[in-house]
């Protein structure tokens, strides 16, 4: 451990380039592309290349967890995504579901309409497409009303596609989540290192938990501080992690720093919100 500088993410994702091809074929068989991202980090977890891959295709654009997101933020990306055009809405995917109901209902309109000119009472097919551990599994699971289909809080959980009828006219298709080449920008694969879009055994976890505490110490200083018992607000590095051993008890039998266990509770404890609603990338 030298410093988070120097983390590396040595990710070799074998499912991910068959999903991206998957991808590919089924967007052309849909018609609305649902596309996921984390309400905490909604420039890192998007997919640059969707706007490609989907063309003219009808999208919408779910900020979800926004319950473990600042609201004045996740109102602020809203009101930037809005400007470019995208019709985006901020859920939480895990209490309900209605908001992403009305938007893809909305964006599957004109299709609806055109088929109704010619007589058909449409069926509208809809993608659900995000990085791992966004919640597409578990926004299925709500509009479905029950456990169709495997979530779970690591990354990685789906692994093929799978189809769920929502209602008699509505189909979504769940996919396997996809990380893309925003692994190439160290930052963003930090932060999805850190939402944990990135399994954690792929990853220095050590090096990871530090800089999140330091760039938590930036964003949420005192909340930070007082979380983690950190009398000196200026130390980083190792003895920051060992200040968190001491100041949260961390100790093994003679007393020595158990800086794994600190890690862990960093990661876990920012991951469910312990620190409180915190958005890392600022509109
Ligand atoms: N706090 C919070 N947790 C959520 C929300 N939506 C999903 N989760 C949790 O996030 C974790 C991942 O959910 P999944 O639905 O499995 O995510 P996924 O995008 O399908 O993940 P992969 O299949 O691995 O790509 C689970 O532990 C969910 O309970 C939400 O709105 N808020
Ligand atoms: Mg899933």
């Amino acid at each position: 451990m030298e410093g988070s500088r120097v983390m590396q993410i040595n990710w070799y994702p074998g499912h991910m380039s068959k999903a991206k091809r998957l991808l590919g074929e089924q967007l052309s068989r849909v018609d609305v592309a649902v596309e996921l991202c984390d309400a905490r980090l909604p420039l890192s977890s998007r997919n640059p290349d969707l706007d490609k891959m989907i063309g003219g295709k009808c999208r919408v654009l779910l900020l979800n967890k926004a319950d473990l997101a600042d609201p004045s933020q996740t109102k602020a990306w809203l009101a930037l995504f809005s400007s470019q055009g995208i019709a985006a809405a901020a859920i939480t995917a895990s209490s309900q579901g209605h908001d992403a109901m009305r938007l893809i209902t909305n964006a599957a309109r004109e299709a609806v309409a055109r088929a109704e000119a010619r007589g058909i009472k449409k069926t509208v097919r809809a993608m659900v497409v995000g990085v791992p551990n966004v919640g597409k599994s578990t926004l299925i699971n709500r509009l479905h009303g029950g456990a169709i289909a495997k979530v779970g809080e690591k990354p990685g959980v789906t692994r093929a596609n799978q189809w769920v009828h929502i209602t008699p006219y509505l189909e979504l298709l769940d996919t396997p989540g996809m990380l893309w080449p925003r692994l190439n920008d160290p930052l963003a694969a930090k932060r999805l290192a850190y939402i944990a879009a990135i399994r954690d055994e792929v990853l220095d976890v050590p090096m990871l938990a530090m800089s999140l505490l330091e760039d938590l110490l930036t964003v949420i200083p005192r909340a930070a501080q007082e979380r983690f018992k950190l009398t000196d607000p200026s130390l980083r590095g190792i003895p920051l992690l060992e200040a968190v051993c001491k100041g949260r008890g961390f100790l093994m039998r003679f007393g020595e720093p158990d800086m794994d266990r600190a890690c862990a509770v960093i990661l876990d404890e920012y991951r469910s919100g312990k620190l409180g609603r915190i958005t890392l990338e600022r509109a």
